[in-house]
C-alpha cells in the first residue's frame, strides 16, 4: 500500500508535528511516499526547488493508491492534489479539525467522492485513518 499524505505547507497555519506523527501512524499501513514533505531539515538537505518538488509529488501522486489529506487549514496545493487524485478515482480520506469560526470549503465537504471525518482529538483521526485504510485493503 502506497499512500499520500497531503497537508497545508504554504497554506493557513501549517501543523507539521501534527502531520508527522499522522505520517508515522499511517507508516504502520504502508509506504507513505510523502513522509519527509514535512520535514523540515530532510526537506533542506536534498534541496529541492519548486520545479522539483511539484514533479516528484505529481508522480507520487500517479503512484499512490489512497490519498490521505489534512484539510483543516486551507491550502491551494492539498485542494489541487485531492483534485487530480479524485480524478483518478483513487481513495481519498479528509480530516478537517473541528475549530470555532471557520467551515471546511463546500468543493471538499459535500463531495461524495471524498470520505470526510471530522474529529476533535488526535485519537479520532487515528482511528479514522485505520479505518480507511482497512476499509480500502478489503476490497
Ligand atoms: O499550497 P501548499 O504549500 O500548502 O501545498 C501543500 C501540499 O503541496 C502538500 O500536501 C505537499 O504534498 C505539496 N507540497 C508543497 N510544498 C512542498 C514541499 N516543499 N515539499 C513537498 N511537497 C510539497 C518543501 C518543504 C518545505 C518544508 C521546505
Amino acid at each position: 500500500m502506497e499512500i499520500y499524505f497531503a497537508g497545508s505547507i504554504r497554506g493557513a497555519e501549517a501543523d507539521k508535528p501534527l502531520f508527522k506523527r499522522f505520517i508515522e501512524h499511517l507508516s504502520g499501513h504502508g509506504k507513505v511516499l510523502t513522509e519527509h514533505s514535512f520535514d523540515f531539515d530532510y526537506t533542506q538537505e536534498i534541496q529541492l526547488d519548486d520545479y522539483g518538488i511539484y514533479e516528484l509529488d505529481t508522480g507520487w501522486l500517479k503512484d499512490a493508491d489512497a490519498l490521505v489529506a489534512e484539510v483543516s487549514s486551507p491550502s491551494l496545493g492539498v485542494g489541487y492534489e485531492i483534485g487530480r487524485v479524485e480524478a483518478m478515482g483513487k481513495p481519498i480520506l479528509c480530516l478537517y479539525r473541528r475549530q470555532g469560526g471557520r467551515q471546511l470549503s463546500a468543493m471538499i465537504g459535500v463531495n461524495r467522492k471524498l470520505k470526510i471525518v471530522e474529529y476533535d482529538s488526535e485519537d479520532e483521526a487515528l482511528k479514522a485513518m485505520d479505518d480507511f485504510i482497512n476499509a480500502i485493503s478489503e476490497t
